[in-house]
Parts: C-alpha cells; structure tokens; sequence
C-alpha cells in the first residue's frame, strides 16, 4: 500500500500571500492543496505544520472521505475558518494524488463534465460612473458573458472592490488600512451606477454587484427592491452572512437574485440559507469550506433546493483552488457562476497551471490530477510578507462590517 511520506507547508508571496500544502506518497507521487487565509496565514500554517502533518504520515492517501471525517471529527473542536482551511488543504491534496494515480483529471472522478466550460465573472471597477463604464467596456470586449460592477461612491471617496493598481487587492497594508462608510451615500449613489451600467450596454451580459457585508435586511430589501430593473445576476452579500435568518426579511421583499456563503465555512453554516431556499447562489469554495470532499457536499444540498453555486474566486484564493474549483464546476449540475481574477505575473511563475479562459469560460487541459505545479524554487524569491485586510469605519468613527 502507498502511504503519505511527507508533508510540506509553504509560505509565500508571489504578488500576494499564499500557504500551500504538498504531500509526497511513498510513490513519489505528489498532491498540492491550497491552505491560504487572507490576513490570517500563518494559523493556517501553523494547524498544518504543528497539528495535522504529524497525523497524516504513514496513512492511505487514497482514503479521502476517512481522512477528511479524521480531521473534522477527531479535532473535537468543529468548523471555523482556520480548521476548515487546513482540512480542505489535505482532502484538495489527496484528490490531486487519486487523479494522477489514475491517470485521470479530478473532473473525472467526480462524474465527468456536465458542460463545455465554467462561466466567469470578471471585475470591473471605477473611481466614478464614467470610469466603471470604461471598465465594464474592457471586460466586455475581452469576451467576459458576465461582469460584476464596483464603483467608489463619491461622498466617501471610495467603497469596497475598486481598485487601485491593475489587479484589485485589499489586503494592502501591514496594519489594517481605515476605510470610510457611509450607507447612505452608498444607497443613493449605488443602484444610479448600476442602471448606468445597463442603460449604455443593455441586458445580453450578467451583471453582478458585491454589496460586502454592509447592510442591514431592511436596508438590504430596499436596494434589491431598487435595483430590480437592472435584472442583476446576483447581489453578493447584502447582509453579514452569519445570522441565516436575516435572509428571509431580503427574500420577502425582492426578486433581485442572492449570493452569500464566501466566509463560511461548513454545511452547518448554510443550511438554512439552502433548505429554506433563503438564497439563490452559494459562494462557499473549496480552500474555505472543507476541500472537494465538502464543498461537493454541500452543492448536492443545494441542489435539492434550486440554489446553485457560485463559488469565491479573488486572487487571495490560489491557482489551486481555482483550479479545484474548475473540476468541481464542471462536473457538478447546479452549478451557477465562477468568480474569476487573473492572478498576479508573479504569482503564475510560482504556480504552473493548465486552466486556461475562452470567451468568458474557463477550462482544463486533460491532465491527471488538477493540473498545477508548484514551483518551490520561484517561490523562495517572494518571502512572506504579512499583510492586512482593511476595516471600515462609519462617518461618526464607529467600525462598520468591512
Ligand atoms: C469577492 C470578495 C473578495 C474578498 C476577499 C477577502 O467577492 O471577491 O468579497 O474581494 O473581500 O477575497 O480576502
Ligand atoms: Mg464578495
């Protein structure tokens, strides 16, 4: 029997932060997984290197669904962030290990392709309206089907998701950086940038807009009430997602499409949210929310209920788990969208992958396994570089949901 040999965690950052897992079976064979949580690396590295390593040596790496009820279940203490991160490293590396054994792509051993690619959305932003049209125009004459739209809101100077440099990233500074709010220059000023967006391009391409967190339910179905007419793909995160309920006031209010789930965590945390059909899309992925194992799982919920996925996909999400995520929404039949940033140049040297984008979907090489190479070598020039998300603070100073 082949046993896992060796387990190695890396810290980097090619362009931007990223903790990686490889394991090495007494074959030679070996298995990447993707352990990154944005501002909060090195716990992820540390429950890998301090606590899981010493339990995967020696063990079957083909026993994925055991080793995954292991870990979750043998460390008493349940979900949360930095477990799940680190258990969704071991059970992404152990797929990436059953796939080259076979010779075959991880899609495969998930049931095959449902479809010809995974639909996309790329980003576009603006420091105002007239540069997020521009931007919607890039994205649009790149052949993206699907564009979500972010633009600072000008009695604030700013807002969530627009960005400064050519790649948005919010993890910039080595203390948070302090962000203004203010949802009422938000509410006024957000649904107007939208119907901009639809009045010069019309209704042939997805629209999408990432709320982040920063409304109450009632402030929530006010916005999704206005912005009906924009017929918007999804509205992301209207409220801070953990209270499930508070969905139900949104519903009960607006037909505009609802995505919630990227910083949760387990199936427990969206259970609600999917069987009372609170929600339209669910944005778990596989770095955060338990690996392949478990995000199957819980998109085969989702499923039952008419909600479809719609998985996380910003750049502090590795070429891993992008690629992980192309196999799974290949393979899966509710899949809904795929959030998509293209990585940094730096970030590409250090991982080689086979995923490649044609007319706003994405795709895989038929190679075994996910397809990424890691590249320790190129890594060892970029050393870890710790970096904050920023907070936001509300007009009267008082800190607000970032
Ligand atoms: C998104 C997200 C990201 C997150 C970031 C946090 O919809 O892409 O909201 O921009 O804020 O991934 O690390
Ligand atoms: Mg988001």
């Amino acid at each position: 029997m082949s046993t896992i040999e060796r387990a190695e965690v890396f810290v980097a950052s090619p362009g931007r932060n990223f903790v990686t897992l490889r394991i090495t079976t007494s074959d030679g064979v070996t298995g990447l997984g993707d352990a990154t949580l944005n501002g909060r690396e090195l716990a992820v590295a540390s429950y890998l290197r301090d606590h899981l390593v010493p339990l995967l040596i020696g063990r079957d790496p083909a026993r994925i669904e055991d080793m995954w009820q292991y870990l979750y279940r043998g460390a008493y203490w349940r979900r949360g962030p930095v477990t799940m991160t680190a258990i969704s490293a071991v059970d992404t590396a152990l797929w990436d290990i059953k796939g080259k054994v076979a010779g075959l792509p991880v899609y495969q051993l998930l049931g095959g392709r449902s479809r010809d690619g995974v639909l996309v959305y790329g980003h576009a932003s603006g420091t105002d309206v007239p540069s997020l049209l521009d931007d919607v125009a890039r994205f649009r004459d790149l052949g993206y089907q699907a564009i979500r739209a972010q633009a600072a809101v000008p009695e604030i100077g700013g807002s969530y998701g627009v960005r400064k440099g050519a790649i948005y990233e919010p993890a910039a500074g080595s203390l948070p950086d302090e962000q203004p709010w203010s949802t009422e220059a938000y509410l006024n000023f957000a649904p107007g940038s939208l119907r901009a967006v639809r009045e010069r391009f019309g209704f042939d391409f997805h629209l999408l807009h990432d709320v982040h967190h920063r409304l109450t339910p009632i402030e929530a179905a006010r916005f999704g009430k206005e912005v009906e007419d924009c017929r918007l793909f999804w509205m992301e995160d209207p409220t801070p997602a953990e209270n499930q309920d508070a969905f139900r006031l949104i519903r009960q209010h607006t037909t505009t499409p609802i995505a919630t789930g990227e910083i949760l965590n387990s199936i427990w945390d969206v259970q609600q949210l999917i069987t009372e059909q609170l929600i339209d899309y669910v944005r778990t992925t596989v770095v955060h929310a338990g690996g392949i194992t478990h995000l199957k799982r819980i998109f085969d919920l989702a499923a039952l209920y008419h909600v479809r996925s719609g998985s996380h996909g910003a750049t502090d999400l590795s070429p891993i788990t992008l690629a992980a995520a192309v196999h799974l929404d290949l393979a899966i039949p509710n899949f809904g969208i795929q959030e998509y940033m293209a990585h940094a140049d730096e970030t590409m040297e250090v991982f080689r992958t086979n995923v490649h984008l044609e007319d706003g979907l994405l795709d895989t090489a038929e190679v075994p396994g996910l397809g990424v190479e890691y590249d320790e070598k190129a890594a060892e020039r970029f050393p870890y570089d710790p970096r904050y998300l920023p907070v936001a603070r509300r007009l009267d100073g008082s800190i607000h949901d970032w």
